[in-house]
């Protein structure tokens, strides 16, 4: 029997192709775990352009506050829309645009340590005008411009507003630290040092180590009563302090360190005498182009 030559390449194609698959769902399964966090968690939205890596986060309210701290009185807080950084701010990241690594622990993705705010602030107008963005920061005054389109650090606000993603327990998963080891590299799982990025599941919007690894870095100065006359839409701090604010808990402090509302401050280190210890790192934000800030009137 003669067969054509076409029927044997068109059968070979097909084992071929067949065997192909047989192995998808292996190679599949390895690539997710390996995988960069998953666009898929971010909050619904019919959001345009997300930039990469970041999370688009909607305009809304929410009740900022702990009522457990005493610098933390419940306050109701509006937030305009914003993009922010999906993971902390990499050590290959940080490099690529600024010329140094000065982690402790020196592994590309793990959290960039031992920045100052000073240094974050830096790196934020860095890769701004690394993209062509508008730079937010003065880096002589240190003030922030939040009208520009550029990278800065989120207020402390935002910063909640993101973290708690909808929720009002103490932590985005409930009220009682159990399953903090699923979300958080703290004192009881991080074996005395910070991890890479990405690691633990992340919070409802898709935030990754929001809660643990390192404390971020926000732009806000620290005052222990602040919320009580904080205007209630869109606070951005006290207009001078000693400290800056940083949020959400590190590898070496306890599960209450990481409460959503849970507030912590450090001095800023403007000048380079001082040193970033190996517990602070950041990520940035931007603030949304119109068509997605309109959706706050919709609201
Ligand atoms: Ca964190």
């Amino acid at each position: 029997m003669k067969i054509p030559i076409t029927a044997i390449v068109i059968l070979a194609a097909g084992l071929f192709w067949w065997s192909g698959c047989e192995r998808t769902p292996e190679t599949s399964q390895k690539s997710q775990a390996n995988a960069n966090p998953s666009q898929d968690a971010a909050p619904a939205t019919n959001a345009p352009a997300t930039p990469t890596n970041m999370v688009f986060i909607p305009a809304g309210r929410f009740l900022m506050g702990d009522k457990d701290q005493v610098d933390a009185k419940p306050h109701e807080v509006t937030v305009s829309a914003f993009f922010m950084d999906r993971t902390l701010v990499t050590q290959e990241q940080y490099e690529k645009a600024m010329g140094d690594n000065p982690s402790r622990w020196k592994i590309s993705q793990n959290p960039v340590e031992q920045v100052r705010w000073s240094d974050a602030v830096r790196y934020c107008n860095k890769r701004s005008e690394m993209e062509g963005l508008r730079l937010c920061y003065d880096l002589k005054t240190w003030k922030c411009d939040f009208n520009a389109d550029g990278y800065r650090l989120p207020t402390e606000a935002e910063w909640e507003y993101a973290s708690r993603a909808g929720t009002t327990t103490a932590y985005f998963f409930g009220d009682s630290p159990a399953k903090l080891g699923e979300h958080a590299w703290f004192d009881k799982n991080s074996g005395g040092h910070p991890h890479p990025v990405g690691q633990k599941q992340p919070n409802p919007w898709g935030l990754y180590d929001i809660c643990g690894n390192l404390w971020e870095w926000c732009n806000d100065f620290y005052k222990v009563d602040y919320y009580k006359d904080s205007p209630p839409a869109d606070p951005q701090g006290p207009d001078t302090g000693r400290t800056k604010v940083v949020r959400g808990g590190a590898w070496r402090f306890s599960a209450e360190h990481c409460r959503s509302g849970y507030r912590y401050n450090e001095s800023p280190g403007y000048a380079d005498v001082c040193f970033g210890y190996d517990i602070y790192g950041f990520r940035c934000v931007r603030k949304a182009p119109p068509p997605m800030e309109k959706e706050k009137q919709g609201k």
